[in-house]
């Protein structure tokens, strides 16, 4: 699709996302912020996609805010615009992607590439990936959804430990930890990563999106609330032809084929 900074391409239902300036470790310049909220749309319209594979080129998974560019504009810098501009409009849609969302984490994700990793609705690393909440060691704070994300995931003693102090936490660790969801040596990364894609690939595509919403609801949400948005959401699926589909092939014994309607 014409990009310079990442690469994009979709087989068998699942579309990846590549960044691709390894030698900065896939440090995000404009360009590239502009061309993943243009990809991560793009997979979002794509009827074709059913679940999206954020990774990263080299050794690096995103080492965050390119802090060579943001270097070269000192006095003129906006940051508040910047993050109105590219990072918030590109966090917001990940989230609100009604696909399942994978960061396959293939070595260090530090700052705003961290909080990219933690945007995704799952995480698959590699023994080598690391996590750190660089921010604090540039003198600044959590931003791109991190502070939303990380204390969901890990808690908030962990959290604002990574936070304050800049920490550098292997995969074991955020594994324990319920960083991520499962960690795999390096040469088994893709192979793992893609084996869960093409399970989520084969789900009900409907009812994974409302899944993805339902649970992100449910964790802010009294109770009351949850049980209401549950009611209204398994109305919709009950009233899904796959959902029809999974019942006739359970009682066929055979695996049902799921067409997202
Ligand atoms: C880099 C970077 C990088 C440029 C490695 N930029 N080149 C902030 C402000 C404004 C608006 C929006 O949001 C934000 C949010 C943020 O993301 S702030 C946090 C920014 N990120 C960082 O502070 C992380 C900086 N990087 C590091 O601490 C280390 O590189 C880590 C821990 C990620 C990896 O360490 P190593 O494995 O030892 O690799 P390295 O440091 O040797 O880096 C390899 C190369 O990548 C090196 O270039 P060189 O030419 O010397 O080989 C680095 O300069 C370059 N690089 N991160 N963010």
């Amino acid at each position: 699709m014409g990009y310079q900074s990442i690469e994009y391409g979709v087989e068998d239902h699942v579309a990846t996302i590549t960044l691709n300036r390894p030698e900065a470790l896939n440090a995000l310049t404009d360009d590239m912020l502009g061309e993943l909220g243009d990809a991560v749309h793009h997979a979002g319209r794509d009827a074709a996609v059913r679940v999206l594979v954020l990774t990263g080129k080299g050794r690096g998974f995103c080492s965050g805010q390119d802090l060579r560019s943001l270097n070269a504009q000192p006095g003129e810098r906006d940051i508040g615009r910047h993050l109105d501009q590219y990072y918030h409009p590109l966090i917001l849609r990940l989230a609100a992607l009604e696909k399942p969302t994978i960061a396959m984490v293939n070595g260090v994700a530090a700052g705003a590439g961290m909080s990219l990793a933690l945007a995704c609705d799952m995480r698959v690393a590699a023994e080598e990936a690391r996590f750190t909440q660089a921010f604090v060691r540039v003198g600044l704070v959590p931003d791109s959804g991190s502070s939303h994300f990380l204390p969901r995931l890990i808690g908030y003693a962990r959290a604002l430990e990574m936070a304050m102090t800049g920490m550098i936490v292997d995969s074991h660790t955020a594994l324990a930890w319920g960083l991520v969801n499962r960690v795999v040596p390096s040469e088994q990364l893709a192979e793992e990563t893609y084996k869960l894609a093409q399970a989520l690939a084969g789900g009900p595509p409907l009812a994974l999106g409302m899944i993805k919403r339902e649970i992100a609801y449910g964790a802010s949400q009294p109770l009351a609330a949850a049980l209401e948005r549950e009611k209204d959401f398994q109305i919709r699926a009950a009233a899904t032809a796959d959902h029809r589909e999974a019942v006739t092939a359970f009682f066929a014994k055979r695996p049902p084929v799921f067409e997202g309607r």
